[in-house]
């Protein structure tokens, strides 16, 4: 059992950014710092570590002596996935008490900067998602024209048709959460690995009746490290929606797994 958070200023509690890596150790010193720079208070990071053949598990227990253990690291024995990964740092967050949840990649394609206008917006609704895909947000001006058309069409118009959820990037990672949702999801339900991992659980607040709510971002490119995206995983991801929709689309607020008798 992790050592409880304990809250020491304002009434929002401890707000933890849960971050998955795989062989992340050119970006994650570099994350660590304009995180704290951001000079948020009661606020830390959990990385989850699979185990990173490139030592990014021990570069992060360094990280967290340095940062007096405001960083902390779950170590996985070996990659499972992004939704595994996610899993297992929300069920830790709940367990040290975290009330605000950030999710994010380590490659800078989510900007730290976000983060205090994702808590903010976080007051208003249970889930804030960034999106590229909303007036505001956008992507690299590297992606060629085809893969952001793609993107473009996959999240803006065949996810929410399918779905019938009024989310333009459902395949986006980068979401502040408050705790009440996170326990109301029954995470034990979701089992995705890929990165539509993202659009299951969303589909799942959707569908639980909370209040979710798109800010934009812009997405740059990762300038270091490599991708572990493939046309494969956003193939299948494409397809798996249609699983989703048929598994939760039964599910309602009454079925939450707190929602009161
Ligand atoms: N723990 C863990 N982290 C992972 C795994 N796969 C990817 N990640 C991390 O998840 C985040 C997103 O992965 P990326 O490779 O950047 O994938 P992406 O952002 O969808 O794709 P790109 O746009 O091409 O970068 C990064 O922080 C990765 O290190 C995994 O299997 N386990
Ligand atoms: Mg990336």
């Amino acid at each position: 059992m992790p050592q409880p958070l304990i809250a020491t200023s304002g009434s929002h509690g401890h707000t933890l950014v849960v971050m998955p890596t795989y062989n992340e150790r050119e970006n994650l010193p570099l994350m660590a710092k304009a995180l704290f720079a951001l000079g948020l208070p009661d606020f830390s990071l959990l990385v989850v570590d699979d185990n990173s053949p490139d030592g990014t598990g021990r570069l992060a227990e360094e990280l967290s002596a340095q940062y007096d253990g405001a960083i902390r690291v779950l170590h996985r024995p070996s990659k499972a996935g992004l939704g595994p990964a996610y899993l297992a740092g929300f069920r830790h967050a709940l367990a040290l008490g975290a009330q605000r949840i950030i999710q994010m990649d380590a490659d800078f394609s989510h900007q730290p900067h976000y983060i205090p206008a994702l808590l903010a917006a976080l007051d208003e609704a249970d889930l804030v998602i960034g999106s590229r895909w909303i007036r505001g947000g956008g992507v690299d001006p590297t992606w060629g024209l085809h893969r952001k058309l793609l993107s473009m069409w996959a999240n803006r118009i065949y996810t929410p048709l399918i779905l019938g959820m009024p989310i333009h990037d459902a395949t986006g990672g980068f979401r502040a959460w408050r705790r009440a949702t996170l326990e109301g999801l029954d995470l034990e339900q979701v089992q995705s690995n890929g990165y539509v991992f993202q659009v299951e659980i969303a589909y799942i607040a959707y569908r639980s009746g909370y209040r979710l709510r798109e800010l934009p971002i812009f997405f740059p490119e990762r300038q270091r490290g490599v991708s572990k995206m493939s046309s494969r995983v956003a193939l299948e991801a494409a397809l798996r929606v249609w699983q989703i929709r048929n598994r939760y689309r039964g599910i309602s607020a009454a079925r939450r797994a707190n929602a009161e008798d």
